[in-house]
């Protein structure tokens, strides 16, 4: 294996390179004193992937391609074309012809297709058709709305539903979800920056230690492995006495909710026990522990923006009626939601704003809670990324006789439960590598 440094140099100076796949490695290393060796495993959880990417053509292309399929319905495709935008993602130049893939993992025919026609016309005819369709257009806007999932969407589409004046014209019925969705639609699909994030944070830590005071807070998901924006907020809510978690939940999000801070919530409850379930259902792992979906109201005064999260008026303010539930009444919708037609926030125009101007925004917060023998499983499985997630479980059952999820870890072999206290346990037990969650960004 070559240092990193003459891999982008060679690439550089348009040398020959060469990026093999591990079991390939010794066989084609032998004559060529000009190739450059750069190894990539082929499982994403062997490999360190940061935010960096140098191939960011390639893998849009890569991830649109999989997100279609993904919304189409069609697993097994949309996964192959993740693993190889995967693979692109953790080389450590950019690509500049396709010979230098020779060897790689996971690139399958279709994949190498779209790669070569980027590289050699500056653009893959499939994936601007895709960008194009109607179809695609469809499916992105109907399911970008919170509560809906590519099944209702597709019922939509060949209704004709395209749009979601639309939608809101055809008389459907929605659920109580996806009428939140409609509601705070442009809000939910703007990217939640890191410092939104923080805030919600601490009002989140505030509401729990109020009514838990040992209970502890871990931020998770895409922020967790350094990404500067996400599409929601998800918290990890765990207590260091096994059994102290029981409860926490509903008791959190009635605090929250008295606070005024939830537009909307659903929680469900703990389904996993282990006694019960056993190890072989790795599938429903994300839906088993106590979960709550919200719709978090983010007030200015929480920090938006200002890159003071938490200022002293933020709960101080909640205590004292200025709380966000309280400045319903004053502030209404002027922005994004107004335009969708959607009732039900009553409408006095903002005296003290310009028009067009509301002090908060609507935030997806994805609230988690973990009994603390479960807690280091739980931590590994809700940082992500997907892909990450997906590849491990792959890792464990395909190469080490292994079920994981983000409750446990059981040894078919040994026919028992390895426990862990810490991310870095499992990846000993799993015999990986430790990745950072900086670098689990496939
Ligand atoms: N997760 C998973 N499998 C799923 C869904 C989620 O393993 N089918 C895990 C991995 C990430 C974590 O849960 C949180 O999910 P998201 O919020 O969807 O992912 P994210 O990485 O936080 O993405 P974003 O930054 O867009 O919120
Ligand atoms: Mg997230």
């Amino acid at each position: 294996l070559l240092d990193i440094s003459w891999y982008t140099e060679s690439m550089r100076a348009g040398l020959p390179v060469q990026i093999l796949d591990t079991h390939k490695l010794q066989e084609q290393r032998t004559d060529d004193a000009e190739v450059v060796v750069f190894c990539v495993p082929s499982y994403a959880c062997q490999r360190r992937t940061t935010l960096e990417n140098h191939n960011t053509i390639l893998t849009d292309a890569l991830s649109l391609l999989a997100e279609n399929a993904e919304l189409s319905d069609q697993e097994g495709r949309s996964v192959a074309f993740r693993r190889a935008a995967a693979v692109m993602k953790a080389l450590p130049g950019a690509v500049t012809g396709v010979t230098q893939l020779r060897g790689l993992p996971c690139l399958g025919e279709h994949s190498l297709r779209v790669i070569k026609d980027i590289l050699e016309t500056g653009a893959s005819a499939e994936v601007e058709s895709t960008k194009q369709s109607e179809r695609y257009k469809a499916l992105k806007v109907l399911t970008g709305i919170f509560g809906v999932g590519p099944k209702t969407a597709e019922r939509w589409i060949r209704e004709g539903i395209h749009t979601l004046q639309q939608l809101q014209d055809s008389g459907h019925t929605l659920n109580r979800a996806q009428q939140a969705g409609l509601q705070h639609y442009d809000d939910l699909n703007q990217p939640v920056a890191k410092a939104e994030a923080d805030a919600i944070a601490e009002v989140v830590e505030r509401a729990v230690v109020s009514v838990s005071p040992g209970a502890q807070v871990t931020l998770t998901g895409g922020f967790r492995r350094g990404k500067p924006t996400g599409h929601d907020v998800d918290f990890l809510i765990t207590h260091p006495e096994e059994g102290g978690e029981d409860g926490l939940m509903s008791k959190v999000v009635s605090r929250l909710e008295s606070q005024g801070f939830l537009l909307y919530q659903k929680t469900t409850r703990n389904s996993y026990l282990e006694s019960k379930d056993g190890p072989a259902r790795p599938a429903s792992n994300m839906d088993r522990f106590e979960r709550c979906f919200s719709i978090f109201k983010l007030h200015e005064d929480e920090g938006r923006g200002t890159g003071h999260p938490g200022t002293p008026t933020g709960n101080t303010a909640a205590a004292n009626s200025g709380s966000p539930g309280d400045s319903d009444s004053r502030s209404q919708i002027h922005g994004g939601e107004q335009r969708l037609l959607v009732s039900g926030e009553d409408g006095g125009p903002e005296e003290t704003k310009p028009a067009g101007h509301r002090p908060w925004r609507a935030v997806r917060v994805d609230l988690v809670v973990s009994p603390i023998s479960q807690f280091a499983f739980a931590l590994l499985g809700w940082t992500g990324s997907k892909l990450f997630e997906r590849e491990l479980r792959r890792w464990a059952g395909h190469e080490k006789t292994m079920s994981l999820s983000s409750h446990a870890l059981y040894d078919n072999k040994q026919s028992r439960y390895l426990r862990a206290t810490s991310e870095q346990e499992i990846f000993a037990h799993l015999g990986l590598e430790f990745i950072p969650p900086s670098e689990r960004n496939a």
